[in-house]
């Protein structure tokens, strides 16, 4: 068989030794070593592939949740969601932009926004992310998914409310004095409390009772004299 030495400056020498091989490879050797190395070669791809989609996936979930925390975070000062993930008073205040506004940018979606469905009521913020396959499937499939409920940041913020209101109240009613039964007109004022306390979590107007130590809270359904109803 013809012999196909690619080292063709190398002098016969006794570097092999006896007993050792010969310089050079065979044409065979050489198909044998190029399908090793090709095999090889495919075998990585999905082991890297594998490698970026696990970064992208803990990116992703990473960069969720912190959305989660903000979106919280907002409903918990205004008493509903942002209305996009991009509002001017959501994004840089609640979140960070990030380079390139990456923290808003899906991983797998280029430079797509992460998915943002508020539910009819606005109370549930989803976050969503394309996934793996890079397409947008409404939460299913491989998407990536995150949900807010804004009754968690609502009810904490109408229960901090109704704590310092009770200690108002309590200095207000220890002078003799009682409510009136209007809360936004002059009963507020004169517990000596400012406008941040017109409204409950949710953005509905306290409820105050005449002369009766009652103030109410509608609770996350917005309707007074329901299950959810918050009081004092
Ligand atoms: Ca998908
Ligand atoms: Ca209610």
């Amino acid at each position: 068989m013809d012999r196909y030495n690619f080292n063709t400056n190398r002098r016969n020498s006794n570097c092999s030794g006896p007993g050792r091989p010969a310089a050079g490879m065979t044409l065979l050797e050489v198909v044998v070593a190029l399908a090793i190395v090709s095999i090889l070669a495919g075998a990585m791809v999905p082991i890297i592939v594998a490698q970026v989609d696990r970064e992208n996936y803990l990116k992703t979930v990473k960069e969720l949740d912190t959305l989660s925390d903000g979106l919280d975070a907002y409903f918990e000062d205004h008493g509903a969601f942002p209305v996009s993930l991009e509002s001017s008073d959501f994004l840089g205040r609640y979140v960070q932009t990030g380079v390139d506004r990456d923290t808003i940018t899906d991983a797998w979606g280029g430079a797509r926004l992460y998915g943002y469905v508020l539910s009819r009521n606005k109370d549930m913020a989803t976050i969503i992310s394309v996934g793996p396959n890079g397409i947008a499937e409404q939460g299913k499939a491989d998407d990536i998914m995150c949900k807010v409920y804004g009754a968690v940041a609502g009810n904490r913020r109408t229960r901090t409310q109704l704590d310092l209101i009770a200690l108002a109240l309590e200095q207000f009613l220890a002078g003799g004095k009682s409510l009136t039964g209007n809360w936004l007109g002059v009963d507020r004022e004169n517990l000596g409390l400012g406008t941040e306390f017109d409204r409950d979590g949710f953005g509905t107007p306290f409820k105050s009772a005449g002369d009766c130590i009652s103030i109410r809270s509608a609770g996350p359904d917005r309707r007074f004299n329901t299950g959810d109803d918050l009081t004092l």
